[in-house]
């Protein structure tokens, strides 16, 4: 790598390369200029997760900002990846080598990380993932990070409490086969049932983009599951939820990370009702922090932040944090001080992280009531 990409050429401080020295001038207590590249699923049909991710890093962009006068002025170039793994490697590959970004934060699914990570990767480029909660995220790199708690750690979560709480002896499987993430978190949700002894009666499958899941369902049904686990995007999820329940299926219905989205109730409606999931993030929970947060979040757009939001919120003060200790908006000295966290306590909770960079923390299970998600207890 040539250049450390101090700052933008957009912005009045010295821009580092574009100089004949290719240093920046030396006088202390230069503000560092840091251009961070967000790339998200802003469109398409999972808009609604890539909108709560930038609605998280904007407010936390002004508040931090503000806070770090004089220091630190960060830069936030989103690009839109659509949800598609070609879209995530255009924007990563554009925002590395054309707006010459520190970091990227995103892409908002695991399936676009395992695309783009590699190449941020292998451009020697921090790339931080506020969403994927698949296995194996971390293992493509060491530029690689997140701060999003795995499926590993919040499907069993919520089905051990599913398990008490209602009894469940018997489940049944669906899931998204052509998205990493629901596949991972099907694999988790299959696991999790053989260990806590559930039997399972029956498994089926849907693509995204599906609209029609009455077969699989009915079939499942006939097997007579006291519950359905679900592992799929608040779009197809919600739908799969909406049919179940109009073809009588009135059991436990169980879902992954992907449901922890508002959507979900304008999709499914009152058949979201009873919907039990795990998050690490509720904007109901008793911390001043988290309320604080709560509170800014709704003064600027009306509405509660969801768990992307939150963990979006909490990436990017992560990324002050590490800027500020590596005293420069250098790529290398970014990912030395991301690779040195230890811990960190957001408004998604207290996350440590394992020697693979992989969070580690506790989530809440949480059960869809007159439109919204409160505790399970
Ligand atoms: N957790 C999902 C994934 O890792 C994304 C989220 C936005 C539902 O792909």
């Amino acid at each position: 790598l040539m250049v450390g990409c101090s700052s933008g050429g957009n912005t009045s401080a010295p821009a580092a390369g574009e100089g004949g020295s290719g240093q920046a001038a030396s006088t202390d207590e230069q503000e560092i200029q840091a251009k961070i590249g967000v790339v998200g699923f802003l469109s398409g049909s999972g808009a609604a997760y890539g909108e709560a991710q930038k609605a998280g890093l904007e407010l936390a962009l002004g508040e931090l900002n503000e806070a770090n006068k004089g220091k630190l002025k960060i830069e936030l170039k989103f690009e839109d990846s659509a949800g598609e793994k070609e879209g995530a490697i255009n924007a990563v590959n554009k925002l590395i080598n054309q707006d010459n970004v520190v970091a990227i934060i995103g892409p908002t699914l695991s399936g676009e990380m395992f695309a783009a990570g590699p190449v941020a990767n292998e451009a020697e480029t921090p790339i931080f993932g506020i969403s994927n909660t698949s296995e194996g995220i971390n293992d493509i790199g060491e530029y690689v990070f997140r701060n999003s708690l795995p499926e590993s750690i919040a499907i069993p979560t919520a089905m051990k409490a599913a398990v008490e709480k209602n009894g469940l002896k018997k489940v049944a499987l669906i899931h998204a086969s052509n998205d990493d993430f629901s596949v991972n978190g099907y694999k988790v949700m299959k696991a999790t049932a053989e260990k806590l002894g559930l039997e399972i009666t029956g498994e089926a499958t849907f693509a995204n983009g599906d609209v029609d899941f009455s077969a699989q369902l009915t079939k499942l049904k006939q097997t007579n599951p006291d519950a359905l686990l679900v592992s799929a995007l608040y779009k197809e999820g919600s739908m799969v939820v909406k049919k179940a329940r109009e073809l009588g299926f009135t059991g436990t219905i169980l879902g992954g990370n992907g449901f922890n989205n508002p959507k979900v109730f304008e999709i499914a409606g009152p058949a979201a009702e009873g919907l039990i999931v795990a998050t690490p993030f509720s904007p109901e929970k008793k911390d001043d922090k988290v309320q604080a947060f709560v509170k800014a979040f709704e003064a600027k757009y009306n509405k509660k932040p969801d768990q992307f939001a939150a963990q979006a919120y909490d990436s990017l003060y992560i990324m002050s944090q590490s800027l500020l200790a590596a005293g420069k908006a250098e790529r290398e000295e970014l990912r030395g001080q991301l690779a040195q966290l230890r811990d960190f306590t957001g408004v998604s909770g207290k996350l440590s992280f394992d020697e693979k960079r992989n969070p580690i923390g506790d989530a809440v299970v949480v059960v869809a009531k007159e439109g919204k998600f409160v505790p399970f207890e």
